[in-house]
């Protein structure tokens, strides 16, 4: 995303002040090229460029949203924008991003000092609070029980001490992740080369934060992980859905990824394929939305199933495959940020899942909304870096949760689960797909034929179960 001061500085050189609000707008939209079109468009004389300059900008409660017309906008994750991934020195840009994002989140609560600082002159600091904010580069637990943490920001890295003793901030310090971003507060050791920690505090939700409503009636439904192709579709309650949606007052339907089985993504597949050509699976999944009412606004991601690159984020399913998809179906990336009426929806396909249920003590593939939870505490649809999620390190950050949705969908682990945290709505949707061979050995209950409803006027879902 642009910079807030990179967008007042362009419009500075060419002699304009901008309002807050249109920085948001532009950061949001991130399109640089709009802040000629903008200044273009106002009279000369304008000292403050504001909201009411922008046509079609619409200023609500919590800032100022763009409503469009139909009222679906693809706000991150259009087809054709994730571009393609280069050489390994794209890695330094995409940490630096997300630390620069993430920080920004922390250092609007706490003022934080370079660690450099820490380490050039530990005598000024000695036995003192001293606060930095850092990414995780390392984790481990010592011998005595205790957590040690490798903090890393662009001056230098430090050790960071949790003492197991501490009851308040221990549990915490437990479920650090990899390459996260932390603000700490702690005492420098005599030397300056630990920082015993006594407060931890991630990037996470204002405590304020109010999501958006619609003001208009809207509902919207949610699902994934349709694996169309594989013998365990569960095509009965599929058509049960289909006819429910004829009649359903529903405007949108969001697919949050794994739209197919897909072909050789795990040894011995093939047996447990009915369809085993993947332009056929695509062929009737897109029968499958032709029979869906046309007034629905459909919106497709893919999943590691789907037949695009594994890495994050993952461009949208190529033409060549979707040449029968109706004409309401938006093929979009994973993740993206949709725009229904002003209700901002995060979807995400979740393949961090993985990642995060074996890193974080108590976590299950049960409790989805647990997972989402911390996903958004961190502000990160996907933290460790070059595990079992495979991310593709381009110039910006995609996995940054930023901005913030009014609803975060996700997939993959085909067990429904909602939760809400500050206000975010969360949904893990499920599955079409019954229990397979492989998620018997991973001992995994799936809750198949589930679709969720949410109201964009109230944000209250509602699940429908067409098992
Ligand atoms: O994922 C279906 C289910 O299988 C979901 O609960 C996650 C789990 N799964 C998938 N891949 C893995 C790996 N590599 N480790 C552990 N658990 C996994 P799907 O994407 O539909 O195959
Ligand atoms: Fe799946
Ligand atoms: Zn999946």
């Amino acid at each position: 995303m642009l910079a807030n001061g990179e967008i007042v500085r362009r419009f500075l050189e060419l002699k304009h002040q901008v309002h807050p609000d249109v920085v948001s707008y532009i950061r949001e939209q991130n399109d640089p090229s709009l802040i000629d079109r903008i200044a273009a468009g106002v009279p000369d004389d304008t000292l403050v460029i504001s909201a009411e300059h922008i046509p079609g900008l619409k200023k609500v409660r919590d800032g100022t949203r763009f409503l469009v017309d139909p009222e679906l906008e693809v706000i991150v994750g259009s087809a054709g924008t994730t571009g393609s991934v280069t050489g390994h020195e794209d890695a330094v840009h995409y940490f630096r991003d997300r630390y620069n994002n993430l920080s920004s989140m922390i250092r609007s609560r706490m003022t934080a000092m370079p660690i450099e600082a820490l380490a050039k002159s530990p005598h000024r600091y000695r036995d003192e609070e001293c606060t930095i904010i850092g990414m995780v580069a390392d984790t481990r637990t010592t011998a005595r029980g205790h957590r040690l943490v490798e903090l890393e920001d662009p001056t230098g890295t430090i050790r960071v001490l949790f003492n197991k003793g501490r009851d308040d901030s221990f549990a915490e310090a437990e479920r650090i992740l990899p390459d996260e971003v932390l603000g700490v507060k702690g005492k420098l050791s005599n030397d300056g080369g630990l920082l015993f920690a006594d407060q931890l505090s991630r990037p996470d939700i204002p405590i304020n934060h109010a999501p958006f409503r619609s003001d208009r009636p809207g509902k919207a439904v949610l699902i994934s992980d349709v694996h169309v192709g594989s013998n365990t579709f569960l095509e009965e309650a599929w058509n049960r859905f289909a006819d429910w949606l004829q009649d359903s007052d529903a405007a949108y339907l969001l697919i949050a990824g794994d739209l197919v089985d897909g072909i050789g993504i795990y040894p011995g597949q093939e047996n447990e394929l009915t369809i085993k050509n993947i332009y056929e699976q695509y062929d009737v999944f897109a029968e499958m939305l032709r029979d869906l009412p046309s007034r629905i606004r459909i919106v497709a991601a893919p999943g590691n199933h789907d037949v695009v690159r594994m890495a994050e984020p993952q461009p949208a399913i190529p033409p060549e495959f979707t040449e029968k998809f109706p004409e309401n179906c938006t093929l979009v990336e994973n993740p993206c940020l949709l725009n229904l009426q002003g209700v901002r929806v995060l979807m995400y396909h979740g393949r961090s899942f993985d990642d995060m249920i074996g890193l974080i003590p108590g976590a299950s593939y049960e409790r989805p909304g647990e997972i989402m939870d911390e996903m958004l505490k961190r502000r990160l649809l996907a933290s460790p870096y070059g595990m079992r999620t495979p991310i593709a390190a381009m110039k910006t950050d995609r996995l940054v949760i930023d901005p913030l949705p009014e609803i975060l969908l996700t997939g993959h682990v085909h067990i429904c689960g909602v939760t809400r945290y500050r206000g975010v709505l969360g949904v893990n949707s499920g599955t079409w797909q019954s229990q397979t061979s492989f998620q018997k050995q991973m001992n995994i209950h799936p809750t198949p034929a589930r679709a969720f409803v949410v109201d964009l006027q109230t944000l209250q879902p509602e699940v429908m179960d067409f098992s």
